[in-house]
């Protein structure tokens, strides 16, 4: 460390804030003369959007640092939330809102020739993720950087997110890597001083520690390097800025010289090649369980680095070990973590020299564990062979932490071989299995589902032994919230002006109940016409991206019926085309006069499918293949128009979620844990057609049930429906046989095609219970066209949607994590 006197003179040198938007405009001038190193003749979108970001990260970076050192002097408790998807998308406006500074920035651009508008267009998505599991981190790191917590999240930097989604001229979805770093990216600082060594393989041997006592000793293997970048999250109207670090793997040897001059050139350039591939992409499966080696070295790589870092952290502090979880709460978001509790004890008692009873009480006191699903497609278990291949040691710490606790379980319960049987964490398969699940359970002292629903079927369907073990005070609920600046406060200019205006202050930005004084003026026909007409603004945003992008012209005054997701067969977008094919065949057999009363209506789906998800890629096809034939059919005009929006991704959700008057939130009861974008149209006013299932209950319960639409089976029914059909098989509902009929004959291109698809409603069952929903489906789709054609009605039950809202901001659901798990207090940046 430097020298009083010097620190002082480094104080008085540090760089100030850009107080004018002449200071603004030099800092841009600045980063494209020297970090881009361009000529003022050679400067276009690309360049300027890029020297603006590293002018904003200028200012984001000195709040980084600030906060840093205050969280250095007070050393309090810290969260990290371990995960391996952050689903960030775009930072600049972000970033800019945050530190309250757009106008003087769009001031500057505009005064060096360009604008803001579009400089924001220039900017990649950061999709590190799937879907929701990682769009809830990032809404995660919002708040707890909003709320002046310290808390950083841990992950992957992969070089290819998602993939793009291409809809290729046959209406089916191909796949191209997104290679998001090509421009550069100026909101991540690589620390090539932060770099950990992570393991692979090798064995397990006895070695003598200092105190000559034995001790097992992972050997020999593989060696990667993990090289840390950080990424700022800037917190709203704070100076505090959040954090999260990504790993990056690299080659250990830099080059197998000894093999190189031996003629083995494969060999030299082969260690490069693994550890670059390690964290080149990301797994494009949600909801599934790929179950590959290259899937769990990631896992293990990330877990492995982000503990060394904490642990390096903690030991700084110089307290004693049993102080770990006085300073750490460790959050693990899914399965895909759960190798940190293994990971942990093995540090703790290998490395650290514990004793394996006080490793293990200070890991259960640390980890807490998020559950995002109870499909048991998603429920990773991994091959006791692999693992003993690839993590021996670790394979060994699972064995025993599985063998103390089953001989606690057999204490508590003697001879209750069927309850040893229900809660091992190695499943007796052909070969053995750990149950990741199971492991998390144990090495946790909390354990939480995403929404009210969800959190009891946890109980009831997943872990239902284990709450005869610990009690049910372990398993908990905390539901799912969104951050209310990307998905109002950004994503929704004119409807976060009048409700700035109407409420007389932006308090509600950070004090989402606030919203709830709107309800006062759900009933003022002024207010109602203010507010239909930013929703229309909003559909003609959207119409305009559709008519640009797709060449597809759709009427802004039409009811838009948005769903957007991953395609899943739970998610049933089947049950919506078969729906729009059901109105098309209604209409072609209307006359005029029938015609003239109908509810114009736009559909509009987007989502990826997984590239290797057969059926959900089939479902893509039928809706473009419907979409052609509608679109193209003349005497149907702007009564229906199918729109399938490619490439489905955060920046585009910006400009969907506002735009919707209906949209679709329709899961098999029982199947979505929670859903987040249910939350994110409702917030903008958009009413919601919903199954009683995920969070839609309780938004059903806070908005009130006369503002949302909902239909179909209760979550407690499903099971012996699906026993029935398996015994009787399934009789098609009357007006889905003559759909079916309909997409048999050819109508919307060869039939053959879609058999594999329409044998999932008949053939051992129809799983998710399309046939069974859809007369209800149908019905409330008629209500929603009829309720739509009484504009004061409809403008009443949107206001109410957004009033309404306030439980479901991230702030709220950070909290309650703070509260109720990680014992976390905030530390104010002011
Ligand atoms: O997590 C989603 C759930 O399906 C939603 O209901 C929920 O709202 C959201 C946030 O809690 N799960 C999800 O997105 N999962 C994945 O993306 C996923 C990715 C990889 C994987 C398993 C699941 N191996």
């Amino acid at each position: 460390p430097l020298e009083e006197t010097l620190l002082e003179r480094w104080k008085s040198l540090a760089p100030h804030d850009l107080a004018s938007t002449t200071d603004i405009e030099k800092s841009i001038v600045y980063h494209t003369t020297y970090t881009l190193c361009r000529h003022r003749y050679n400067v276009d979108k690309t360049a300027m959007y890029s020297a603006t970001s590293h002018s904003v990260r200028d200012l984001l970076l000195k709040e980084w640092n600030t906060t840093q050192e205050r969280l250095h002097v007070t050393n309090p408790k810290r969260c990290y939330y371990l995960s391996m998807e952050f689903l960030l998308g775009r930072a600049l406006d972000n970033a800019l809102y945050c530190l309250s500074t757009k106008k003087e920035y769009a001031e500057s651009v505009k005064a060096l020739g360009f604008s803001m508008e579009d400089l924001l267009e220039e900017e990649r998505d950061a999709a590190l993720g799937n879907g929701g599991l990682g769009r809830l981190a990032a809404c995660y790191v919002d708040s707890s950087a909003t709320l002046e917590y310290p808390v950083w999240g841990y992950g992957l930097r992969f070089k290819y997110g998602i993939f793009k989604q291409i809809i290729n001229n046959e209406g089916y979805q191909d796949e191209t890597p997104d290679y998001w770093l090509s421009h550069g990216n100026p909101w991540e600082l690589r620390r090539d001083d932060i770099k950990y060594d992570v393991q692979f393989y090798g064995y397990v041997a006895t070695k003598m520690n200092d105190a000559g006592e034995s001790r097992l000793s992972w050997e020999g293997g593989e060696k990667m390097y993990a090289v840390a970048y950080d990424m700022p999250i800037p917190g709203y109207d704070t100076k505090n800025c959040g954090n999260i670090r990504l790993w990056e793997s690299q080659p250990h040897n830099l080059f197998d010289f000894g093999a190189f001059n031996n003629g083995d050139y494969d060999k030299a350039v082969n260690d490069q090649k693994r550890a670059n591939n390690l964290t080149a992409v990301l797994y494009p499966n949600d909801n599934h369980d790929s179950g590959k080696e290259l899937r769990l070295k990631q896992e293990y790589f990330w877990v492995s680095a982000s503990l060394q870092d904490i642990i390096r952290r903690f030991k700084r502090s110089k307290r004693p070990w049993k102080e770990f979880s006085d300073q750490v709460a460790l959050q693990l978001n899914d399965t895909h973590p759960i190798m940190a509790i293994a990971e942990l004890q093995r540090l703790l008692v290998d490395v650290e020299g514990l004793a394996w009873d006080s490793a293990w009480d200070i890991v259960t006191k640390t980890f807490a564990f998020t559950n995002h699903t109870v499909l048991p497609e998603a429920l990773e278990r991994w091959s006791v062979p692999l693992m003993e291949h690839l993590l021996p040691r670790h394979m060994q710490i699972i064995y025993d932490i599985n063998l103390f606790f089953l001989q606690k379980v057999e204490k508590q319960f003697p001879g209750d071989r069927d309850l040893l049987n229900q809660v091992s964490i190695i499943e007796e398969s052909q070969p053995q299995q750990v149950r990741m699940a199971y492991l998390a359970v144990v090495g946790s002292h909390k354990v939480n589902g995403v929404a009210a629903l969800h959190s009891e079927l946890v109980k009831k369907d997943l872990f239902p032994a284990f709450i005869k073990c610990f009690g049910p005070e372990k398993f908990i609920n905390i539901t799912n919230g969104i951050t209310p600046r990307r998905w109002l406060y950004q994503a929704n200019p004119a409807l976060r002006d009048i409700i700035t205006e109407t409420l007389g202050s932006e308090k509600w930005v950070t004090h989402l109940d606030e919203l709830a004084q709107l309800k006062k003026f759900a009933d003022d026909k002024a207010f109602q016409k203010k507010w239909m007409d930013v929703k229309y603004r909003n559909k003609q945003r959207l119409a305009k991206w559709i008519s640009t992008n797709m060449g597809i012209d759709v009427s802004p005054d039409s009811l838009f019926d948005i769903q957007v997701k991953r395609i899943h067969e739970y998610k049933r977008q089947f049950l919506n085309i078969l729906g729009v094919i059901h109105r098309y065949r209604e209409l072609c057999e209307m006359n005029d006069s029938e015609r003239s009363k109908v509810t114009p209506r736009v559909v509009i789906f987007g989502g990826k499918a997984a590239p290797g998800y057969f059926v959900a890629k089939l479902v893509i096809k039928l809706i473009n293949s419907v979409a052609k034939v509608v679109n193209n059919d003349e005497s149907i005009g702007d009564l229906l128009k199918v729109v399938f929006i490619p490439d489905y991704k955060v920046s585009l959700a910006e400009i969907i979620t506002p735009a919707s008057d209906i949209s679709q939130h329709i899961s098999t009861a029982g199947t979505e844990a929670s859903g987040t974008s249910n939350m994110k149209f409702v917030l903008n006013g958009g009413l919601i057609l919903g199954t009683v299932d995920g969070a839609n209950i309780e938004i059903r319960d806070e908005i009130g049930e006369e503002n949302i639409f909902m239909f179909g089976t209760l979550a407690d029914k499903v099971p012996d429906i699906r026993h029935n059909q398996k015994f009787y098989g399934v009789l098609l509902d009357a007006n889905l046989q003559a759909v079916i009929d309909l997409i048999e004959s050819g109508a919307f291109g060869d039939a053959s095609i879609f058999n594999p698809l329409i044998d999932t409603l008949t053939y051992g069952g129809d799983y998710y219970l399309i046939s069974e929903d859809f007369d209800g489906y149908l019905k409330k789709q008629t209500e929603v066209d009829d309720t739509f054609r009484d504009k004061t009605l409809w403008a009443k039950k949107s206001i109410m949607c957004t009033a309404g809202m306030g439980f479901f901001s991230s702030d709220r659901a950070v909290r309650e994590y703070a509260d109720k798990i990680w014992n976390l207090k905030p530390i104010p940046s002011e």
